[in-house]
């Protein structure tokens, strides 16, 4: 007798799901001790997951979609725009503005802050993004993926103010990155714990799949463009040398997409380095909505994150777009790196 329904197969095991705690049921249970919650952080996290499903979507069929390559023009930061970067922009930005629960977005391809459009009314967060970081990578089919920082609002009402967006890393209420790769994975913290949740494209939800992630102290990969060493600060030339001794038990792991780097090192332990150098005086990454996100997952992971002298999130944004130099992964290689830069 054959079934009269399609006999579908698990999309994946069940371990790989833990207990098919969604990323929505997630944030409810944490929610759960915070009383004075208004379910407008549950309401961005949500817009940010739909945005995600559709960028998503479309990094998965970029070859198919003509969504390879660049669109000629240049960003603020002097990058040739990929097709994907402004899909992702465009994306994220429709998701959120209409949402109520921002007063301000700041994103690496827009020069200025973007207010809330009338009629959307503006809401208590500021969200700041690179919406589509490692973009060069999209027609190699390496790891992508989307960084973003929340902070609460300073200012009382209406559109955000500068004071709502230059301030201390220490501000930040929350954090995150999705990484589109073989699996998307949306990696989130509110300041308890980093929790990872990988997307099952058959059913569109994001399921728990790294409860409470932790960066062990000491792990012997590094990630870094190498061939720049020649112009980085002198005592990293030691350090470097350091990683070819057999015996010290290193290994090399660069991506050249700071978010497939960074997850990787999450995951299995790493310290990734991207220092000054005379092609990028102050680094080349940014401090906004790159360096303050990715630095809070690491001491909320139980890593480190420096700019070489201090650690990234004591440092206050003064402009939307500076960068940083940036040494940020396992404790004990960021604070060893950070003690040879202040000799
Ligand atoms: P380099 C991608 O363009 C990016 O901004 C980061 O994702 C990545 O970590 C870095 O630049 C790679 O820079 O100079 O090694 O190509």
């Amino acid at each position: 007798m054959h079934s009269l329904l399609p006999v579908s197969t698990p999309s994946a095991s069940p371990a790989q799901f833990e207990e098919g705690t969604t990323l929505d049921r997630f944030l409810l249970e944490t929610l759960r001790d915070h009383p004075e919650a208004t379910g407008q952080f549950v309401t961005l996290i949500n817009q940010v997951t739909l945005a995600a499903k559709l960028v998503s979507a479309r990094v998965n069929r970029a070859g198919l979609a003509g969504m390879f390559g660049a669109t000629g023009t240049m960003n603020i930061q002097g990058e040739y725009v990929q097709k994907m970067d402004i899909y992702a922009n465009e994306t994220f930005k429709r998701a959120l503005e209409h949402a109520g629960v921002l007063c301000m977005i700041v994103s690496e391809e827009e020069e200025n802050a973007i207010p809330i459009p009338p009629p959307f009314h503006p809401g208590k967060y500021v969200f700041a993004m690179d919406p589509l970081d490692g973009s060069s990578n999209i027609d190699t089919n390496a790891s992508i993926g989307t960084i973003f920082a929340v902070f609460r609002r300073k200012s009382a009402a209406g559109q955000g103010q500068s004071e709502d967006i230059l301030r201390s890393g220490r501000d930040l209420a929350a954090a995150g990155y999705i990484v589109y790769g073989a699996g998307t994975v949306l990696v989130l913290s509110t300041g308890q714990g980093v929790h990872g949740f990988t997307l099952d494209p058959t059913v569109g939800e994001f399921f728990l799949s790294h409860r409470d992630i932790r960066l062990s102290p000491d792990t012997r990969t590094y990630s870094c463009n190498e061939a720049y060493s020649g112009t980085w600060p002198a005592p990293l030339t030691g350090w470097l040398a350091g990683t070819k001794d057999p015996a010290a038990g290193w290994s090399a792991r660069y991506i050249g997409s700071l978010v497939g780097d960074f997850h990787r090192n999450l995951v299995k332990g790493g310290v990734f380095l991207y220092p000054p150098s005379t092609k990028a005086p102050s680094g080349k990454l940014r401090l906004l909505y790159e360096a303050f996100p990715l630095a809070f997952l690491a001491e909320q992971a139980g890593g480190a994150a420096t700019d070489g002298r201090i650690p990234i999130l004591d440092r206050t944004l003064a402009s939307l777009h500076e960068r940083t130099p940036l040494y940020i992964g396992n404790a004990n290689a960021v604070s060893e790196i950070t003690r040879l830069l202040a000799t």
